[in-house]
């Protein structure tokens, strides 16, 4: 009898005792945000979804938070500390607000990381103290520039006859890099420089890269055939819209982006459009990473590289797209 009271005593009480631990655990699960600048990029989708996976694989939540502007990006960060998160990866929308950003999460006691863009100081030079996971840029366009050459050859293209429209936004570090990759190699390859044209964007998405094509497009109606560069798959999209606008047909047409992520509508298209393809790179790599990086450094201090590098990048055409997208997870 005393035996069994004392069994459903220790019983009872190490139910209670688990009802307390498993309730204290939610409460005090880790938060972390994850801010980017333009969350309607599948690109940004994707590493969010990523960081949500580690976050799940790993027992902490992550935050995902629209950081559009500078006004918008600063709010967030007292509204994080304010929810009790310790950390925050970011791909800001200017690679100038670092100095504050920076200021501002050491006054709310959060820890940084930075994905894709890194952030620049007042002497213009960039912010190396804070953690970084990017990709070589340079080295990505360098790739564009060689595919579509190599594609143009193969279409056996007259290149006196070719025009390439650069769609460049020279504020963005990454996008410089990529793009003046691109035009190295065309140039390497004996594309002539003068039909090179650089169509400078005002805005990073399709409207912006439409614009700006349009002019060239404009500006050059002798050109039998185009080449579409940019720093990323929506840049290169607003341009192949442009030369359809502009009376083009896809069998006259290159354009290679680069993400992936961003011309799976594209690709799926009945019609075959501009679009050659694309490179793919890893969002899920990007996504998951940082947060686990943030996650590891505010429970065990570990403090993660100031710099790491992602440097895989695959091309994706009509062929291969579904294969390789589904391969990585990302389909
Ligand atoms: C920048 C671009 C994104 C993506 C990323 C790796 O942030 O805006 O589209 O290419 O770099």
């Amino acid at each position: 009898m005393i035996k069994k009271y004392i069994l459903s005593l220790v019983l009872s009480s190490a139910i209670a005792l688990c009802g307390t631990m498993n309730s204290g655990w939610a409460a005090d699960k880790v938060k972390i945000g994850f801010l980017v600048k333009q969350p309607e990029e599948p690109w940004f989708q994707t590493e969010w979804r990523f960081a949500d996976r580690a976050a799940k694989d790993h027992g902490f939540e992550v935050l995902k938070i629209a950081a559009p502007d500078g006004e918008r990006t600063l709010a967030a960060l007292d509204s994080l500390a304010a929810n009790g998160a310790q950390g925050f990866v970011i791909c800001t929308p200017d690679p100038r607000l670092g100095p504050s950003i920076v200021a501002k999460a050491k006054a709310l006691n959060l820890k940084v990381v930075t994905v894709d863009d890194r952030f620049v100081g007042s002497d213009g030079k960039f912010m190396e103290d804070v953690p970084y996971l990017g990709m070589d840029a340079h080295a990505i366009g360098q790739q564009q520039g060689s595919l579509l050459i190599a594609e143009a050859k193969k279409r056996g293209w007259n290149l006196a006859e070719t025009g390439a429209i650069v769609n460049t936004f020279e504020e963005l570090d990454t996008a410089h890099q990529r793009t003046s990759g691109s035009i190295e190699s065309l140039i390497a390859a004996g594309f002539p420089k003068d039909n090179i044209f650089s169509a400078p964007n005002r805005t990073t998405d399709i409207p912006g890269s439409f614009d700006a094509s349009n002019i060239i497009l404009t500006q050059h109606p002798d050109k039998k055939n185009w080449l579409v560069i940019g720093m990323n798959d929506n840049a290169v999209l607003g341009g192949i819209r442009a030369t359809e606008g502009a009376g083009f047909k896809a069998p006259n047409v290159i354009g290679i982006g680069i993400n992936g992520t961003d011309v799976v509508a594209e690709l799926e298209k009945k019609e075959v459009t501009g679009l050659y393809g694309s490179l793919l790179l890893s969002p899920n790599v990007h996504g998951y990473k940082t947060a686990l990086m943030v996650y590891d450094w505010v429970t065990k201090g570990i403090e993660p590289p100031k710099f790491t590098p992602i440097s895989d990048a695959t091309l994706i055409t009509r062929e291969n797209f579904k294969q390789k997208l589904t391969e990585m997870g990302l389909m």
